[in-house]
């Protein structure tokens, strides 16, 4: 079966052997294997039974991005609600040699408007091709009001790989928020990147503006390459050391994973009442 539909995920497998799974909580994608290796960093000690967003994966963040800045986003946790809600299976979208394709959705529950008051449909749809990962949200404002529906969202990649050689491009000349250092009135940083090739050899959680929407995420012995449609900043995030701090995270797991986060988290997407926005990533295996 090429979508198997379980009690709480749902697997994807294409026929050239390539697998993917979907946890319905959260949307998130917790395993992507293509030549039977594992290309995402999921921590030994993530809670994947819906007690709290799953450390690893690729959790979607939506609507804020961080601590809410937004008016309507104040009484939400960090990086929204869709990391931690259930989502519901919808249909399959595509079946065929060429690729695997689920579609998941995520409506307001009594429990989301309590903390959050606008209308939304988002969709999530997933796909799996041979040596390739999509993923693309989909962000409906239903609203018969004239509300707006205004919000930031990215794709919290945890990418495996050994850290100590990590490498990503092209950032150069970039302006960036360096969110571990900040300025006199509590603010990140804001730097002008000046690598060819960045790192994450130190605690690095730095945020791109102007972003190019294509990335090479290169290190020894592997690459993974990103593209992206509507994300106009990416995230690079390692804790290092602080990674101890993390309450979920396994012994030592920063050495096994950058994020590279593709998002639209500076100012914010707003859609009109009837109309609707996508974001677009798709991970290909170079390496
Ligand atoms: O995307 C980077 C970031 O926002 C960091 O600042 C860091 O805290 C990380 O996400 C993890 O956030 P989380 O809420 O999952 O612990």
């Amino acid at each position: 079966m090429p979508v198997d539909r379980l009690e709480d995920k749902v697997v994807l497998r294409h026929p050239k052997g390539a697998t993917v799974e979907v946890l319905y909580y959260g949307a998130t994608v917790t395993s992507w294997k293509v030549q039977g290796i594992e290309r995402l960093f999921v921590s030994a000690n993530a809670s994947l039974d819906g007690s709290k967003p799953v450390r690893g994966g690729i959790p979607v963040v939506f609507p804020c991005f961080g601590a809410p800045t937004h008016r309507d986003h104040m009484k939400l946790p960090q990086h929204g609600f869709a990391r931690s809600e259930e989502w519901s299976f919808e249909s399959i979208v595509l079946d065929n040699d060429v690729g695997v394709s689920v579609r998941l959705t995520l409506s307001p529950t009594a429990r989301i408007a309590s903390k959050f008051e606008r209308n939304f449909k988002l969709a999530y749809v997933v796909t799996l091709a041979e040596h390739q990962l999509s993923t693309d949200l989909h962000v409906y404002n239903p609203s018969e009001s004239s509300h707006d529906l205004e919000f930031q969202a990215l794709f919290h990649n945890y990418i495996r790989a050994p850290a100590s050689s990590v490498r990503i491009k092209p950032l150069q000349n970039l302006g960036y928020y360096d969110k571990t250092q900040q300025t006199d009135e509590g603010k990140a940083l804001r730097r002008i990147e000046s690598r060819a090739e960045v790192d994450v050899n130190i605690f690095t959680d730095s945020v791109y503006e102007n972003s190019p929407g294509d990335y090479q995420v290169s290190w020894s012995g592997g690459e993974i390459d990103i593209r992206t449609k509507s994300l106009d900043n990416v995230v690079v995030w390692n804790p290092q050391e602080g990674g101890k701090k993390i309450a979920d995270m396994e012994e030592n797991g920063w050495e096994r994973f950058v994020c590279v986060e593709p998002g639209y988290v500076r100012g914010f997407v707003k859609v009109s009442p009837g109309e609707k926005w996508i974001g677009q990533q798709t991970l290909t295996i170079k390496t």
